[in-house]
């Protein structure tokens, strides 16, 4: 192996192929269910929200519930890439960790392999599928691009630097400090929900659903930080991956399902305070017209 390679996948356990972490999940029938209950649920939240938002018509709607829905999209290709074992690994945690010198029994084979489970693709599909849910509470609020666009740059940082903080094992002290830098990226996202886009609502006469939107979303992503420091990545006060990964899929139901369902209602009913006209976004109107 080439020694990039090498250093990259130092501590990740590469005996253990995708196949054995597809059966893995495929087998603890506790932990494959985190997994597969999502996919399912991701494709009933799409079918759903195409059905409720059929007849919406107004570009700027449409954006909202385009925005909404490909969170649940992103969602289904998440949880795939979790459940056939190409985004899990067994990693080997550093000295210092909780988990450091563990071991995991192979569900399906009973083996037995030195380190933890870790879902990291969890970490990179959030770069994805996050920045959908910003945008949409950004254009409920009416907020500018400015700050939608820092909002999301920071998101995918939070989620960048998590998965860095997920896959380090040259230092347990390293671990944590991704974790900080990870946090502060956090503290600016939160910044903005808390701060920026309330009033941006109050101004364009959202308030209302955009504190239903961004109370959903302020303590379902705070959960998401606390349960990465308690979970097997973190501290390990929840020591499997069983436990960890369930407490992420339910924070998902609701700060993508339940937020989608009540962004789409709203939206259904109230078009013509979203509405930026029938030519939002279009580049062409903006030219006059040379007569
Ligand atoms: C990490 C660990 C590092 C510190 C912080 C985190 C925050 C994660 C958040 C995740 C939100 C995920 C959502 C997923 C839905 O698809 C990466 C756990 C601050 C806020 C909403």
């Amino acid at each position: 192996m080439g020694s990039v390679q090498a250093a990259l996948f130092d501590g990740i356990a590469l005996s253990v192929t995708q196949q054995d972490l597809f059966e893995h999940a495929l087998n603890d029938v506790a932990f494959g269910a985190s997994l597969y209950a999502n996919i399912a649920l991701a494709g009933f939240a799409l079918l759903l929200f195409a059905f409720m938002a059929r007849n919406v018509s107004d570009p700027r709607s449409q954006l909202i519930v385009v925005s909404v829905m490909a969170i649940s999209a992103v969602s289904i290709a998440s949880y795939s890439g979790l459940a056939s074992g190409l985004t899990i690994s067994i990693i080997e945690m550093p000295d210092g960790h909780t988990l450091a010198g563990a071991t995991t029994e192979l569900a399906h084979s009973g083996e037995e392999v030195d380190g933890t489970v870790a879902l990291w693709g969890r970490y990179l599909t959030w770069t994805f599928s996050t920045p959908f849910i910003l945008l949409a509470l950004g254009l409920i609020a009416g907020s500018n691009l400015t700050k939608i666009f820092t909002a999301i740059v920071f998101d995918v940082l939070i989620m960048v630097t998590g998965l860095a903080a997920a896959l380090t094992t040259s230092s347990h002290l390293m671990r944590w400090w991704w974790y900080a830098i990870s946090c502060v990226f956090f503290a600016v996202v939160l910044y903005i929900l808390l701060v920026e886009w309330p009033e941006d609502a109050k101004a364009a006469g959202t308030s209302s659903i955009f504190r239903q939107g961004q109370i959903l979303t302020v303590v379902t992503w705070l959960g998401y930080a606390v349960f990465w420091a308690a979970g097997n990545e973190g501290l390990g006060v929840f020591e499997t991956a069983v436990v960890t990964s369930w407490g992420y899929s339910i924070l998902d139901i609701f700060s993508k399902y339940i937020l989608g369902f009540i962004i789409i209602a709203w939206v259904i009913e109230n078009e013509d305070l979203v509405s930026g006209g029938q030519t939002y976004g279009a580049t062409s109107e903006a030219i006059p017209a040379d007569d």
